[in-house]
């Protein structure tokens, strides 16, 4: 089983979107007039909870307030969702979301590499187009074998569908693909797909729990900010490239 793939989750992963994220959400409940805003230490929890309708809908479930009115409110998830989808992507189309480290280097190495090289969202496909067109801006859709969100799936991360459902767009085996993620869902749904996860944590995801996954690194590294010294030595590499990438993957495929 040789390496094929290499798929990166979008939001936190790719780059630092969740921020915008809470800020078009708190801009929907705004125009819905609802009296609610979502403090970053709020988000921070409520994030545990992969995609925006069931983050919304759950944050429902937890007021303090009639059952009636979470019904009500309930059902106007769908409404609120679609104005923040809205919004959200207003301000991603003006490149407010930063890059993470390394994410464009390590998607160029891949390439060069011989590697498909995939995008994998619980966003929507709109959101991802959006961004990467907005951000990624030397990376064309073009240069992506394959881009896939939530909306294509049936479950949502923790559960495996939007990796499994990458894997076959790709007609490549799980086994041969290694996904970057930023959750503790998606490094679940990675390896519930059978697939090798490498963690790399935001400061939306740092508390969660990422003992699942292959290797768990703070940032990819790059040239003129290399990882840190102790985790350099553990890579032996200043930066997670694709050589570190294949060697991750093939003791996976020996220990599995
Ligand atoms: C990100 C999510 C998304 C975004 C909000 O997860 O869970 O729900 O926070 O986007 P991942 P939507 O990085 O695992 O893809 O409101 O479009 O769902
Ligand atoms: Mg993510």
């Amino acid at each position: 089983m040789t390496l094929r793939a290499l798929i990166f989750d979008v939001d936190g992963t790719v780059a630092d979107t969740e921020e915008v994220h809470r800020q078009a959400f708190n801009a929907a409940f705004l125009e819905m007039e609802l009296w609610w805003n979502w403090s970053a230490g709020e988000y921070i929890e409520l994030l545990k909870v992969s995609g925006g309708p069931e983050r919304i809908t759950h944050y429902i479930a937890r007021l303090k307030i009639g059952q009636s009115e979470k019904e009500r409110l309930t059902g106007l998830v769908p409404a609120i969702h679609r104005v923040k989808t809205r919004i959200y992507y207003e301000l991603i189309s003006g490149g407010r979301a930063p890059v993470r480290r390394g994410v464009v280097r390590l998607m160029r190495e891949a390439r060069a590499a011989g590697l498909e090289v995939a995008l994998a969202a619980t966003s929507s496909t709109s959101n991802i187009e959006a961004l990467v067109s907005a951000s990624l801006e030397h990376e064309a859709l073009g240069g992506f074998s394959v881009i896939t969100s939530a909306d294509q799936v049936a479950a949502k991360k923790p559960a495996p569908d939007l990796y499994l459902r990458v894997a076959s767009q790709l007609r490549v085996s799980p086994e041969d693909c290694v996904v970057i993620e930023d959750s503790a869902n998606g490094v679940l749904a990675a390896k519930a797909a059978g697939m090798v996860a490498i963690a790399t944590p935001s400061r939306w995801t740092a508390t969660q729990d990422f003992s699942a996954a292959d290797l768990t690194l703070y940032s990819l590294g790059d040239a003129g900010e290399p990882l840190d010294p102790v985790t350099a030595r553990s890579l032996g590499a200043p930066e997670l490239g694709i050589a570190q990438v294949v060697a991750l993957h093939a003791r996976a495929m020996q220990a599995a």
